[in-house]
């Protein structure tokens, strides 16, 4: 067998080249969506598959967020209908409790789901933090986001970030609604105001966050746990149908409203 041979100066080059090819497109989106857990990777799904424009930017250099801890570390967790079609349409295999209730591998559900958001055209880019907002007044509204490298964050490393357009960004970051706080702080007029989840309660946890996922400012989206944040509904622990069902909700509401201003325009 003869292998090509490249040499490291033109690995380096076309490292670049691909990259910067990358990054020069997905600086203008349709969709960004902050955090790559389950609630992100399924709006990601949803809203590549409408045809639109969509990155994800992921502080870790993996998926999944917190399904890959599964359960206390154990590798289950728990779907219920009617997340169970979502999960036999990308292939996860189900294992049947009760009518509606399944036992799911924690890691083909994060391979899986991370896998069907890519195939369907999202971008997703690992070991970047999103750490602010852009906004525009006139209307008021959230416009984009700013990001920097996790690993600039880490080193703590007084780096400036760069800027990304979106016409919507969704808040997919977990518990910590990292981007939500953020814009609830530095831009007071969205009048954003966050409560702080409640403890557990899941079968009221599951169906009001599904409820209430979707725009909480102008441009600015909460899905999966960052909606329990924001909206002060009590957690679930793991049990993971909500955050499917919110993470395509609030992909729907967005398809939405950016089907009515191209009709409009
Ligand atoms: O925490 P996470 O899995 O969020 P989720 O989609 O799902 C929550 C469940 O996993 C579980 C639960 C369900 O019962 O309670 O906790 O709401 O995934 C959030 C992802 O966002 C990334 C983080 O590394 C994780 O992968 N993330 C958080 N903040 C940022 C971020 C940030 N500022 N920039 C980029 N990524």
């Amino acid at each position: 067998m003869n292998i090509k041979q490249v040499d490291e100066v033109k690995i380096t080059k076309y490292i670049l080249k691909a990259t910067f090819d990358d990054w020069m497109s997905f600086s203008e989106n349709d969709v960004v969506i902050v955090g790559a857990g389950p609630s992100g990777l399924a709006a990601a799904y949803y809203l590549a598959k409408a045809g639109l424009k969509t990155t994800v930017f992921e502080r870790r250099l993996s998926f999944g967020g917190g399904i890959g801890g599964g359960a206390m570390l154990f590798h289950k967790i728990i779907i219920e209908s009617p997340a169970d079609e979502i999960l036999k349409e990308i292939g996860v295999k189900l294992q049947k409790f009760e009518d509606g209730v399944f036992a799911v591998d924690s890691a083909q559900f994060m391979a899986k789901l991370a896998s069907a958001a890519i195939d369907a055209g999202a971008k997703i880019i690992h070991g970047v933090t999103v750490d602010d907002v852009i906004f525009r007044e006139n209307p008021l509204r959230v416009t984009g986001v700013a990001v920097e490298w996790t690993a600039t964050q880490m080193a703590g490393l007084h780096v400036d970030p760069l800027f990304i357009s979106a016409k919507a960004v969704i808040d997919a970051t977990g518990h910590d609604a990292e981007v939500i706080s953020v814009a609830s702080r530095k831009i007071p007029e969205l009048g954003i105001v966050i409560p702080g989840e409640k403890s557990a309660y899941s079968e009221m946890a599951e169906q009001l966050t599904v409820e209430q996922s979707g725009e909480v400012a102008p441009g600015l989206y909460a899905a999966g746990m960052a909606v329990t944040e924001v909206k002060a509904l009590p957690r679930m622990g793991p049990i993971f149908g909500a955050m499917i069902l919110s993470g395509k909700k609030v992909a729907d509401d967005i398809i939405e409203k950016l089907n009515l201003k191209v009709r409009n325009t």
